[in-house]
């Protein structure tokens, strides 16, 4: 399957993120990405640098402000203090109901904790180049389906289904998966389905698409009650608006066998084709693996295996999109796994 790796990933190397209070070692390591780009060379699979800019489609999924927040970050972080440069930025105060968000302070923290979800999103000096280079890696992939390949797969970090229009949070800055369905839906495909596989709920996608109904956002995710992100992801969530009917959150317990996993993708892949899709988008996190370190579901390698063999029968063109799983070692079995499994089937 034609792959586009993203090659600046390397440059997004923050240390440490906060669990529990305490400083420990970032879950979202460039280890990750190497795993599955090791793997899908190990079995010769053609590997491309990104070669279509994601700038207008990011335009469109995120909002301005933000979207020159980020680019910026960095820079304003150093002027603030030069040593800034050997420590990270976290957010400490966020505008939660009853506080404005539509004045953007100048304090540099205070911005940090308005375009933020969470303090787990941490940031390195080469933060947006590696998430900018993700997007374009993303819009290449859907560039290529739009053409005519079968199936392409974003091989990318951060990941980016957290990313919401105007906000990051949960590792994710840019959100690679509404790139390419906003890159599909410009390139002429009417009717686009996203299926967010990850164990985490895509709350990001849900709020960029949630009033429309030209992208069909499907998540199955481990119940918000006990599950980050715990604000978004409940089944009576399903659109606002044109939008309305056209998002389906299937949350399962933490804990879910792959029996009840694949049940509830069966309920997902029914929606699609009752949907009449053009073209598939998959957010493929990885986490639903039962070796992952911070999820609760029990899909075994081979599992992987069966789940890309379940969406090919769906028939549609694909672009695969990278994003969590955090069992690093076992990444490239379970990716290679997904992508065989969809091609041989
Ligand atoms: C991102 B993706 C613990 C941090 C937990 C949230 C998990 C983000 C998952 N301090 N951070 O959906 O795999
Ligand atoms: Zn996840």
């Amino acid at each position: 399957m034609i792959t586009f790796l993203n090659p600046l990933h390397p440059g997004h190397a923050p240390v440490h993120e906060f669990y529990r209070g305490e400083r420990v070692p970032c879950f979202e390591k460039p280890q990750r990405v190497d795993y599955v780009e090791q793997a899908l060379r190990a079995q010769g699979h053609p590997m491309h640098t990104p070669d279509f800019d994601s700038t207008a489609a990011l335009q469109q999924v995120h909002e301005a402000r933000y979207l020159s927040f980020l680019q910026t970050a960095w820079s304003q972080w150093l002027a603030l203090d030069a040593s800034n440069a050997a420590v990270q930025p976290f957010p400490s105060v966020w505008p939660v109901r009853t506080l404005r968000s539509d004045v953007e302070p100048d304090n540099f923290v205070a911005k940090l904790g308005l375009y933020s979800m969470d303090n787990g999103t941490p940031m390195a000096e080469g933060t947006w180049m590696a998430a900018k280079t993700g997007a374009d890696a993303a819009a290449s992939a859907a560039r290529s389906v739009a053409q005519g390949a079968p199936a392409a797969f974003c091989c990318t970090r951060p990941p980016g289904h957290h990313a919401g229009p105007d906000f990051m949070g949960g590792y994710c800055f840019l959100n690679n998966a509404a790139v390419a369905a906003q890159v599909l839906r410009n390139k002429g495909a009417g009717r686009v389905a996203l299926l967010d596989v990850d164990y985490h709920h895509g709350n990001g996608t849900q709020s960029i698409f949630y009033d429309r109904d030209d992208v069909l956002f499907i998540s199955i995710h481990g119940d918000p009650r006990t599950e980050y992100p715990f604000y978004l992801g409940h089944a009576d969530e399903r659109g606002a608006g044109l939008g309305l009917g056209f998002n389906l959150n299937l949350p399962l317990p933490a804990g879910t066998s792959a029996a009840r996993w694949f049940e509830a993708l069966e309920h997902a892949c029914e929606r699609v084709g009752s949907y009449r899709a053009d073209v598939m988008v998959v957010s493929l996190g990885l986490d639903a693996f039962e070796g992952d370190p911070i999820s609760r579901f029990a899909l075994a390698s081979s599992d992987f295996t069966r789940l890309g063999a379940r969406l090919s029968q769906l028939g549609l063109p694909t672009v695969f999109v990278l994003e969590g799983g955090y069992a690093a070692a076992e990444l490239g079995i379970n990716a290679i796994n997904v992508l065989d499994g969809f091609e041989n089937a």
